[in-house]
């Protein structure tokens, strides 16, 4: 009797399988359906932050040309606030093909891609127009084709934008004022190494838990951009916030490799021709963002206080050891040519 109750369940579970297999009419869209296949394929696209932040209207903005562009053969279903988890899980759910785009800052994708970490070394951009001419340039794209080893493919560049420390305890003026400050930073030992090199305490954790840990006071501070700080309303548990502008953090546009060859190359040049466009549209919206919350931070309470000159080169004095520590990591070729790039563009 036991012997046939397992066979019964056996096949009542080899039949559930068969029938969870079987076209449902909408596909996720794999590359083994192959790429003529005429299945309806829907993209779950999810980020961190919050649905008033221009990271997610720019996805709004991929889900309109998308869905418009394909007559609806591509549906854009979309998830903010780490719905679908953090930086990290979602970069994994794409490299599974259980998820098809997430947006993540270069810091986290650096876990992936190690050469992603020059964009992060502190300083090294001066300026969005800068950045965007190297990162929409050759040597942009080149990075983004180092992730196609890794199960994933970058489409474009968004932005996230210079990043400035928040805290609930003092003003920060000069280098010293970071000494003991517990500072929560982007799961990224190189931003661990360069908060350290400043006299901080820094703490890695996933930008799903920050909110709470400053509200529980794990943390004393973090550091986001300004678009950041107010929209995902950091100043209700912070009181302090400097331009420190510490580092210029792009997002990369990242979609499920599995996902992408499994459409079609028309589908596929809607996919990567919206991801830009899109990029276009969120940097703008972020940049208005940047400049106009500062003051909505003052009004809501937030001190201001600005570096001057002097104590920014401090700054950059204190972190160059980090500098020359990933270089070594990265390889100086690759530094280099980064370098570089910034060099020409910037003249
Ligand atoms: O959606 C992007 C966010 O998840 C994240 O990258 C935000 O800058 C960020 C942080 O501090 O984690």
């Amino acid at each position: 009797m036991k012997r046939f109750l397992t066979v019964l369940l056996a096949a009542i579970m080899v039949l559930a399988l068969a029938a969870c297999g079987s076209d449902s009419g909408d596909s996720k869209g794999s590359a083994a359906e192959g790429k003529n296949s005429s299945a309806k394929k829907t993209i779950r696209g999810g980020i961190g932050l919050n649905d008033s932040h221009p990271q997610y209207l720019g996805l709004l903005k991929f889900k309109e040309i998308v869905e418009e562009k394909t007559n609806g053969d591509i549906t854009v279903e979309t998830y903010h606030s780490g719905q679908l988890g953090d930086d990290r899980t979602m970069t994994e759910a794409l490299q599974l093909g259980s998820q098809e785009v997430t947006i993540p800052s270069t810091a986290p994708l650096a876990n992936f891609v190690p050469e992603f970490n020059v964009f992060d070394f502190p300083f090294l951009f001066p300026s969005e127009e800068v950045a965007d001419k190297v990162l929409d340039g050759e040597v942009g794209q080149k990075f983004l084709d180092k992730l196609e080893s890794q199960n994933l493919v970058g489409l474009a560049y968004w932005e996230n934008g210079f990043r400035d420390v928040t805290n609930s305890k003092h003003a920060i003026a000069t280098a010293a004022d970071f000494k003991g400050l517990k500072l929560r930073t982007m799961e990224n030992d190189l931003h661990l190494e360069a908060f350290r090199a400043l006299g901080a305490n820094p703490t890695p954790m996933a930008f799903t838990e920050l909110f709470t840990a400053m509200q529980q006071k794990t943390v004393d501070g973090q550091e986001n951009p300004l678009a950041t700080i107010y929209l995902q309303k950091y100043y209700e548990v912070q009181s302090h916030v400097s331009n420190t502008h510490h580092v210029y953090s792009p997002f990369v546009f990242l979609m499920s490799k599995s996902f992408f060859d499994g459409l079609t190359e028309d589908q596929q040049k809607i996919v990567r021709d919206a991801a830009v466009e899109a990029g276009v549209y969120q940097r703008q919206l972020n940049r208005e963002a940047n400049e106009k919350y500062l003051a909505d931070l003052q009004e809501a309470g937030i001190t201001y206080t600005e570096i001057t000159p002097e104590a920014r080169e401090e700054m950059v004095k204190l972190v160059q050891p980090a500098i020359d520590k990933y270089t070594e990591k990265i390889g100086k070729e690759t530094v280099q040519e980064v370098f570089d790039a910034i060099e020409a563009v910037s003249k």
